[in-house]
């Protein structure tokens, strides 16, 4: 089995933890290699529900190593208190079994606390961010002036590294009136957990090196979503970093032929939290029946999910632009029972048809759905055991997917449950 990319390819919390988790039986290394604990994965294994924000979906499973590459941003309160809170569930987790990037950059409490003040000012406008500090932090690496994991082991450097950045982080605090952040506090906050993070850093790239010359298995476990990618997502409603599968390779140092398959997951419709625009979304009787039947919460935040109908021509681009081989397609029970179903198949704008979403901001607030329609099925495809299982209605909207998306369902999801039904084409 070649190595596996899983990235989402709409706009985040497709089902990618299941298929991760599914697929991580068969593999013997996770990575993340972007985001942060802005991600939010919900397993269910037996009658144990986790929940994971930062720490790699497969550390779950005895025997398998989990990596946070340099790609992510690490709050290392968070990610002890996570490693706790799961302990507290009966998983194990230690250096043997995850290993933490030297070189990936810290959020630090100060990016946390500008993340909800930035929000708050931009009232209206405000781009739903989760409120961790994503955003702030990666701004400090792309600037130059993070502190990174590698740094809690530097007792020489570290304290001119925080002037450094303090210079810049204080001077934007007194503009906006905030408490400034004392150098010797945030040096003493570091200093104390140190210690408690340095046992499992380490050099990834030379591990993942080393693991691909023993011929081990590694999947990449991507955050987020196609569409909330800083590139090639829904600007500037995104998250702060690469979500596609390219990221893979610089988020982690594989370089990009170490990775061999890249699967898209994609639910049966189509969900978003957070603002920004989101063409088929069905702020009516649709939109409540999809969020009540799929349960559509915020696994970090409980906020309630958007929802609309399966947009076609959007996970095609993300298809496209992430290099997609296969779709994994997720949650298809929640669209039982529906008469009828819609497929956005492209999007009006100024009297055109386009086969793209646009990349400005007046122009995507613009662009107006085009629909095709499609017969519904009464029976419920929970659970299918087999395509032989799924009405063929079920099966021709599948299909439909699969041509206007250009590229086939690899797999299909109808469970949440880890050992229920994943069907492979
Ligand atoms: P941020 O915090 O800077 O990354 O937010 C920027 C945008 O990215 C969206 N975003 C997400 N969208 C879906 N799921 C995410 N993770 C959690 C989950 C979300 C939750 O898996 O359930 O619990 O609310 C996630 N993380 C970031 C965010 O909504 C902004 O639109
Ligand atoms: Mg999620």
């Amino acid at each position: 089995m070649a190595n596996v990319a899983v990235v989402g390819a709409q706009w985040g919390d497709e089902g990618k933890g299941k298929i991760v988790d599914w697929l991580s039986s068969r593999a013997d290394v996770v990575v993340r290699f972007q985001g942060g604990h802005n991600a939010g994965h919900t397993l269910v294994i037996g009658n144990k529900v986790l929940k994971l924000s930062l720490l790699p979906s497969g550390i779950v499973r005895p025997g398998k190593l989990g990596i946070i590459g340099n790609g992510v941003v690490v709050d290392p309160w968070a990610l002890l208190a996570e490693i706790e809170r799961i302990r507290a569930q009966d998983v194990e987790v230690g250096p043997e079994n995850l290993l933490l990037a030297e070189n990936a950059a810290l959020i630090l409490p100060v990016h946390g606390a500008l993340d909800r003040a930035r929000e708050a000012a931009r009232g209206e406008g405000k781009i739903g961010t989760t409120g961790r500090g994503i955003g702030p932090a990666y701004e400090d690496k792309t600037g130059r002036r993070a502190i990174r994991v590698c740094d809690l082991a530097d007792e020489a450097a570290l304290p001119e590294k925080i002037d450094n950045l303090l210079a810049h982080h204080n001077a934007l605090l007194r503009a906006l009136g905030a408490d400034e952040v004392d150098p010797a506090e945030l040096l003493a906050q570091l200093r104390e957990v140190a210690p408690k993070i340095l046992p499992y850093v380490g050099v990834v790239w030379e591990r993942l090196d080393a693991l691909k010359r023993e011929g081990k298995r590694i999947l990449f476990e991507g955050a987020q979503g196609a569409m909330l990618d800083i590139d090639h997502g829904t600007y500037p409603y995104v998250t702060s970093s690469n979500t596609v599968a390219g990221q893979a390779a610089a988020g982690s140092g594989i370089g990009p032929k170490g990775i061999g398959y890249v699967l898209g997951i994609t639910k049966a419709y189509t969900t978003r939290v957070g603002s920004g625009p989101f063409p088929t979304e069905q702020e009516n009787e649709i939109g409540r029946r999809l969020g009540e039947r799929g349960h559509e919460f915020g696994t970090v935040t409980g906020r309630p999910r958007r929802c609309g109908w399966f947009d076609a021509v959007m996970v095609r681009q993300a298809a496209k632009t992430g290099g997609i081989d296969g779709i994994a397609l997720t949650k298809l029970d929640v669209l039982d029972g529906f008469k009828t179903l819609k497929i956005c198949t492209g999007y009006e704008l100024d009297g055109q048809v386009l086969q793209h979403f646009p990349a400005g901001q007046t122009a995507q607030a613009q662009a107006k759905a085009v629909y095709e329609e499609w017969d519904g099925w009464e029976e419920s495809t929970k659970g299918a055991r087999s395509w032989a299982d799924l009405p063929a209605t079920a099966i021709k909207y599948i299909r439909r997917i699969e041509e206007l998306i250009e590229a086939p369902v690899a797999l299909l999801s109808t469970s949440p449950e880890r050992d229920d039904t994943i069907l492979v084409r």
